[in-house]
């Protein structure tokens, strides 16, 4: 029996079961069935999880790359292995093959090794989504370099921070990149930033926006010019399954962002696997998720996913507002995409805006249509299934993150019957728990707590870069034996999971444990409310009592505040309880968020306690002057 695919429920629990009973049969047979390998491993998985060590596939000897690329070659050469959609529509689409592909990274991967990047070096890629990104990662990739992506749209400062903490000795960048009407000066951020980093000594610059840039001399080169002397033949360098391939950082609450680094044999064989199983991905359907490739999302599944099943990936460029709130919509029609990626921010934002634009479109090429970053709540989830999915396709709602280098909870398209808020079934091979705060697994259905996974999957990250004790303080010592996820979950009478929120943001209210999702939830279908962030504060009889920010529709319509707290309140008591009311309201304008779309609510709390200071790392604010607003107009 094969365990890559399951092919219906039944099958579900089959590979469920058979994952738990011997894992290493099951993912043994995975990794030998559908990837290619110099040399087999030892030992499937060796792991103590309470020094946070854990090795899949030791001994064996590949590369991605070749896993990626070279084998797909002969079968699907001519396929198009990239769509790349720029921000303009104006602009003519690209069709990048296999055979392209294999072209453009040897050469890239020509070029890293003439300017002296070796194995194990960490070259820092700071691009706007444009093939040059896809080929950059995969080039280093190819020669064993680690690669950093940041993030194109972070500050001079934030690119400091992981150009050191990574001491990376290159930095791929653009002269420019486009996003909706703008322009942004990529190269002018770089020169910044290296100012405060010794350790970078060649910078390559591929021009996109024309834009006049200082090459700085014996430092900075352009790209192209090195690529045309290049040679499109490039041997692939052998790697060891447990060589990192990436280091990606995600910012905690306080101090430096984390650098995750994830190894090869692994990383591989899990976002093949995931991919392939929650998207039921067949040959030739075209796999758009609009992530940016610069957090992990883009990483597993516009590149690696993808690409190791063979499939087309759409690399997008643009924002969904530009030209106007159809483009999503329109790219959709455009490319006959199947299979939809994107997050509750996104489809919210949408939502907000008239149907005509979505309805304008013909969308029956979708197949499936999914949903990461932050809990989808019900409103939303309704408003993606009807007028994208046309009740027709699955809402795959996938639970993850930087951290499990892939998909760890979620429907399988077409297999695992949907709910809306509900990312469902664990999928095979991964022994997700709920612990109680007496760090006892909570057996049953129908129970809450703080969630983990009690044994290894291929695809978790190994350590933080140069700083194994804080991996494991951060995810190994709170639940010894188990990785602990940071995040509360029920468990409902079938054993669906749904996510409740960041167990740091539970709020407890005269002693009743509150996840934010439930309440924001409740508020949110208040047919007045666009958007909600709740954080609790402190009070002399409830010990926390909760404060609720509340983004209005912009229908025009004046209502009365009052009557609106009243009425948000009551919506909470018919959906959560009571004791979920809010105390303190306030309509603000926007939240604190993220560039990956996820709500900041330590800002929000600290605000809601008057504590307008220390509000921590900031850098990856994508709206960083809403907090003086929301603080001024604090009641
Ligand atoms: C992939 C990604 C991870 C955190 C995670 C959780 C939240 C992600 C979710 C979800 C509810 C989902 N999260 N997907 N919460 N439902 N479907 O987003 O990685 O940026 O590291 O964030 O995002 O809180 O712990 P990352």
């Amino acid at each position: 029996m094969s365990y890559y695919k399951v092919d219906n429920l039944e099958q579900y629990f089959k590979h469920y079961n058979k994952s738990i009973r011997e894992p290493r049969k099951f993912w043994g047979k995975i990794a030998e069935e559908n990837f290619t390998w110099y040399q087999p491993w030892d030992k499937v998985v060796e792991f103590d999880m309470t020094e946070a060590d854990v090795q899949w596939f030791a001994g064996a000897k590949l590369n991605v790359t070749k896993n990626c690329i070279d084998r797909h070659l002969n079968k699907r050469g001519e396929k198009t292995a990239i769509i790349f959609e720029p921000n303009n529509p104006d602009e003519e689409a690209l069709h990048i093959t296999y055979n392209e592909l294999h072209q453009r990274v040897c050469k890239m991967a020509n070029v890293l090794r003439e300017q002296g990047v070796k194995k194990g070096d960490r070259v820092c890629i700071y691009l706007p989504m444009i093939p040059e990104l896809a080929v950059a990662i995969l080039a280093c990739a190819r020669i064993g370099a680690i690669h950093s992506v940041v993030f194109a749209g972070f500050s001079s400062k934030a690119l400091a921070t992981r150009i050191i903490d990574s001491e990376s000795k290159m930095v791929i960048t653009s002269d420019g990149g486009f996003r909706g009407s703008k322009t942004i000066e990529l190269k002018e951020i770089v020169d910044e930033a290296l100012q405060k980093c010794p350790s970078v000594s060649t910078v390559l610059v591929v021009k996109r926006t024309n834009t006049a840039v200082n090459m700085k001399e014996g430092r900075d080169i352009w790209l192209q010019p090195l690529l045309d002397e290049a040679s499109d033949n490039s041997v692939a360098e052998i790697m060891d399954a447990e060589d990192p391939l990436f280091i990606l950082y995600t910012s905690g609450s306080t101090g430096n962002p984390k650098g995750m680094v994830h190894t090869t044999a692994g990383y591989m064989v899990f976002t093949a696997y995931t991919f392939k199983n929650v998207f039921s991905y067949e040959e030739n359907d075209v796999h758009w998720c609009t992530a940016d490739i610069g957090w992990i999302t883009g990483h597993s599944y516009i590149l690696y996913g993808p690409l190791l099943n063979g499939a087309t990936t759409v690399i997008f460029e643009g924002v969904p507002s530009y030209p106007d709130h159809s483009r999503f919509w329109q790219v959709i029609e455009k490319h006959k995409v199947s299979q939809f990626y994107t997050a509750p921010t996104a489809i919210r934002a949408l939502a907000k805006e008239k149907l005509e634009y979505v309805q304008k479109y013909q969308l029956n090429s979708l197949k499936v249509i999914g949903s990461v970053g932050e809990p989808i709540n019900e409103e939303a989830w309704h408003w993606f299934n009807d007028h994208v999915g046309n009740k027709k396709c699955p809402v795959v709602d996938t639970w993850w993150q930087t951290e499990t280098g892939g998909i760890m909870i979620s429907p399988l398209a077409f297999i695992t019957p949907t709910k809306p808020t509900y990312a469902t079934f664990p999928l095979p091979g991964i022994q997700a728990v709920l612990m109680d705060d007496k760090r006892n697994e909570i057996e049953g259905n129908q129970v809450v707590g703080s969630l983990c996974i009690k044994f290894p999957w291929p695809g978790m990250a190994r350590t933080i870069w140069n700083d194994h004790q804080r991996y494991k303080d951060t995810y190994f010592s709170q639940y010894p034996g188990k990785y602990f996820t940071g995040d509360g979950a029920l468990r409902d009478e079938v054993g669906y999971y749904r996510i409740t929120g960041r167990v740091d943001d539970v709020i407890i209210v005269s002693g009743h444990n509150l996840g934010t999702a439930p309440i924001e939830d409740a508020i949110n279908e208040h047919p007045a409310v666009a958007e909600s962030a709740v954080v609790g504060f402190p009070h002399d009889v409830k010990g926390n009592a909760l404060y609720g920010y509340v983004i209005l529709k912009e229908t025009g319509e004046i209502r009365n505040k009052e009557n609106l707290f009243i009425e948000i309140n009551q919506h909470i008591t018919d959906h959560v309880g009571p004791i979920a009311k809010l105390d303190k309201i306030q309509f603000v304008s926007g939240l604190p968020k993220t560039r990956s779309g996820k709500i900041m609510r330590r800002i929000l709390r600290k605000i809601a306690e008057g504590n307008f200071t220390d509000y921590g790392d900031t850098s990856t604010l994508l709206n960083p002057e809403i907090i003086e607003e929301i603080q001024n107009e604090k009641k």
